[in-house]
C-alpha cells in the first residue's frame, strides 16, 4: 500500500528491494489527525483496571465502534462504565518513536499473535509478500482464521478504528430500509447518522485539491476508466482529517497516510475512536478502560451477572484471571467477538436460554477484493485513505459499491485496486465445536460466487473498455479474486431476531449487545458508519426506558 519515495522525500530513510515488495493491500484505511489530543484519560483508565472480586454497575466488552458510543452516552447520563479490551491501549512509542508500524516495514507491532504477517494483498507476482514479524505480540490487526475465510479485525483500545481505512459511508436509504425494516428510517438519517458523523470527526476531502495531489494519482486513473466505461464515482467522507493530509502532501507534517499507514494503525491524521468517543467518554470521569483483559464467560450471578476475564501481557501470557460482578453487560466485542462469546456461553449451560438463532445471520458484507494491471500511471506516492468509490448499487443484476483503494507501495506499479461490496444473500452461523471448544463458522468458499459474479461484471467492462487486463499474482499464484478474507464481518446477533429492536437480549434483562453483529450480514457500504448510528439509537432508548 505504500512505497519508498515519499519517505525519502520526507527524509525518514528509504526502504529497497524486498520491502518495496512487502507492501499491502489496503481497502478501507484511515488516518487520524487529532495528534496532538491528550492521553490523560487514558492514564486515568489505567489506574482504574478493573479487580478481581470487583462489582459494577455496567460493564461493556470491547471498545470498538458500539461499545465507544454506548460508554458515552451512558458516561454522560452519569453513570460508572467500566470497559475492557482484550487489545492493548495504544499509547507508548516503539524504537522509531512511533506508536504503530506502518505497511512497508512491519513488526510484531502488526499483527495480533503472529509471527509472519498475513496481508490481505499477501502476494506480488506470484510470490508472497509476507515477512516474518517475531516475536508474537499483542499486535494492532487480527486476521482470525475460520474454516474458509479469515476475518480481519482490530485490537486495542479503539477497535476496528485503529486500523480500518475511515471511510464514513452513508448507506442508500432503500437498501437501509430493505435490511433493518424493524428501524425507523426516518430516524436513523435524521437524527442518528448526523450524530455519528458529527461525533465521529468525519470529514470531506477538498476537491480541488483532490484533481491536483500526488497521492490520489491512483483514485483519479480509477475513475477515468470507470467512467469511460459508464460507471459513476462518487467521493466518499472520511474521519481522516483531510487538512492534515493535504499538509502531509506539502511535507509540512509528519506523514501518516502518506507514509504508509493504516491497517496497522495511523500515527497522525486519524481520528480513531480513542480521540473522539472514547477520549470524550473519559472527559466525564465516569468511564474506566482495562486493555489487555479478554472476557472469556458471563453468566447469571445472584444480582446481576458474573463476568470472568482474562487478563493477558502483550506477550499473550495470562497474568490474571478475574471474576468481576456487572448488573448489566453490554456485548460490543465486534460480530465476531460478541457472536463467538454469545454462541460459546449458550452451549456450555452459561446462558442456555439465549435463542437459537444465536450466531446465525453472518455475513461478510458482500466483500470482495481484485486488482487491475493499468496502463496509467497510478504514481508511487499514494495516500493510503481510500476518498473514492465506483457507485453501481443501482445495478439490480449486481450491485457493486467499489472502493477505489491505494496500492502504496512506493514505487509505480501500474496496479488499480479495488475492495467491492456486493450484494450477496449468503449467510453464515457461528457454531460451538465442543471437540475443540472453540466457536466455528460455516461459511463456504462457494458462498463468495455471487460477489465475483457482480464484480466481474462490473470490471469486466471497465478492462474491455480500457483495454487492461486483471493481475493475477496478488491474491495467490494465477488467483485474481481477494475472495478468501473479510473486512467487514456483520451479523451473528440479528436486531430484532436475536435480541430486541433496540439490542435487548431479553431472556436475560441486563444483557445487551451494541456491535456489527446486529447488522444482518449487509450494509452495501462500508459499515462502521451505520454501526455508530444504529448504537446511537439503541442505546439513547436503552437509558431512556430502562433502569441503569
Ligand atoms: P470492533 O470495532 O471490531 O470492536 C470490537 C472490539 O472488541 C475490538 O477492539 C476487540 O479487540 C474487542 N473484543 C473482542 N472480543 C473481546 C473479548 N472477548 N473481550 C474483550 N474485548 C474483546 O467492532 N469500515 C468502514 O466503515 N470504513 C472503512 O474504511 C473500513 N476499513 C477497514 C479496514 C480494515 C483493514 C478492517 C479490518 C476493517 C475495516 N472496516 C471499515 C470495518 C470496520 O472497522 C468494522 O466494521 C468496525 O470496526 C466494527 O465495529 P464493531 O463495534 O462492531
Amino acid at each position: 500500500m505504500h512505497g519508498n519515495s515519499f519517505r525519502s522525500a520526507t527524509g525518514t530513510g528509504v526502504r529497497r528491494g524486498v520491502r518495496r515488495r512487502s507492501f499491502i493491500a489496503g481497502a478501507g484505511l484511515a488516518v487520524g489527525s487529532l495528534a496532538l489530543q491528550p492521553s490523560s484519560w487514558i492514564a486515568k483508565a489505567t489506574a482504574a483496571t478493573i479487580g478481581d472480586g470487583d462489582s459494577v454497575p455496567i460493564l461493556i466488552i470491547g471498545s470498538g465502534y458500539g461499545g465507544a458510543v454506548a460508554a458515552l452516552r451512558l458516561a454522560q447520563a452519569g453513570k460508572k462504565v467500566a470497559m475492557v479490551e482484550m487489545g492493548q491501549s495504544w499509547t507508548t512509542t516503539g524504537d522509531d518513536g512511533k506508536i504503530f508500524c506502518n505497511m512497508l516495514d512491519p513488526d510484531k507491532r502488526s499483527f495480533w499473535f503472529r509471527t509472519t504477517t498475513d496481508q490481505p494483498v499477501g502476494y506480488f507476482l506470484g510470490a508472497s509478500a509476507n515477512k516474518s514479524i517475531s516475536p508474537a505480540y499483542a499486535g494492532a490487526l487480527d486476521s482470525e482464521q475460520f474454516a474458509a475465510t479469515r476475518v480481519y479485525q482490530g485490537r486495542g483500545v479503539g477497535g476496528g478504528s485503529l486500523v480500518n481505512g475511515g471511510m464514513a459511508v452513508q448507506p442508500k436509504l432503500s437498501y437501509f430500509q430493505e435490511i433493518l425494516p424493524s428501524v425507523d428510517s426516518t430516524a436513523m438519517y435524521a437524527t442518528y447518522f448526523p450524530r455519528a458523523q458529527s461525533a465521529l470527526g468525519v470529514n470531506n476531502i477538498d476537491q480541488t485539491w483532490f484533481e491536483s495531489a500526488e497521492c490520489y494519482q491512483f483514485s483519479r486513473v480509477s475513475r477515468k476508466t470507470a467512467n469511460n466505461a459508464g460507471f459513476t464515482t462518487v467521493f466518499v467522507p472520511n474521519v481522516y482529517d483531510f487538512g492534515y493530509m493535504v499538509k502531509e502532501q506539502a511535507n509540512t507534517v509528519t506523514r501518516s497516510a502518506l507514509d504508509a499507514e493504516v491497517i496497522y494503525g495511523n500515527n497522525y491524521g486519524k481520528r480513531s475512536l480513542d480521540k473522539t468517543y472514547l477520549a470524550a467518554a473519559s472527559a466525564t470521569g465516569n468511564l474506566s478502560i482495562s486493555a489487555l483483559h479478554k472476557v472469556t464467560a458471563v453468566a447469571p450471578a445472584a444480582s446481576g451477572y458474573t463476568v470472568t476475564i482474562a487478563q493477558i501481557d502483550t506477550a499473550g501470557n495470562t497474568v490474571a484471571t478475574k471474576t468481576v460482578t456487572a448488573a448489566k453487560v453490554i456485548f460490543a466485542a465486534g460480530s465476531v467477538g460478541t457472536s463467538k462469546l454469545l454462541v460459546a456461553m449458550k452451549a456450555t449451560g452459561k446462558l442456555p436460554n439465549l435463542p437459537a438463532s444465536v450466531g446465525t445471520g453472518w455475513g461478510n458484507n458482500g466483500n470482495v477484493m481484485v486488482g487491475r494491471a493499468g496502463l496509467d500511471l497510478t504514481g508511487a506516492l499514494q495516500s493510503s485513505i481510500p476518498c473514492m468509490g465506483i457507485d453501481n448499487w443501482g445495478n439490480a443484476s449486481g450491485p457493486v459499491f467499489a472502493e477505489i483503494a491505494p496500492f502504496p507501495a512506493g514505487t509505480e506499479t501500474w496496479i488499480n485496486l479495488y475492495l467491492a461490496i456486493t450484494k450477496n444473500n449468503n449467510r453464515a452461523a457461528f457454531s460451538y465445536n465442543t471437540g475443540t471448544g472453540k466457536v466455528d463458522l460455516s461459511w463456504q468458499s462457494s458462498y463468495t460466487a455471487p460477489s465475483i459474479a457482480a464484480a466481474k461484471a462490473m470490471f469486466d467492462a471497465i478492462n474491455s473498455k480500457a483495454g487492461t487486463v486483471y493481475r493475477s499474482d496478488l491474491f495467490g499464484t494465477d488467483k485474481i479474486w481477494g475472495d478468501d478474507f473479510v473486512y467487514h464481518p456483520l451479523g451473528g446477533c440479528l436486531l430484532n431476531t436475536t435480541t430486541d429492536n433496540y439490542g435487548r437480549l431479553t431472556s436475560y434483562p441486563g444483557l445487551y449487545v451494541m456491535d456489527g453483529s446486529l447488522i444482518p450480514g449487509s450494509t452495501g457500504v462500508n459499515p462502521f458508519l451505520t454501526i455508530t448510528a444504529l448504537a446511537e439509537r439503541n442505546i439513547e432508548q436503552i437509558i431512556a426506558n430502562d433502569a441503569f
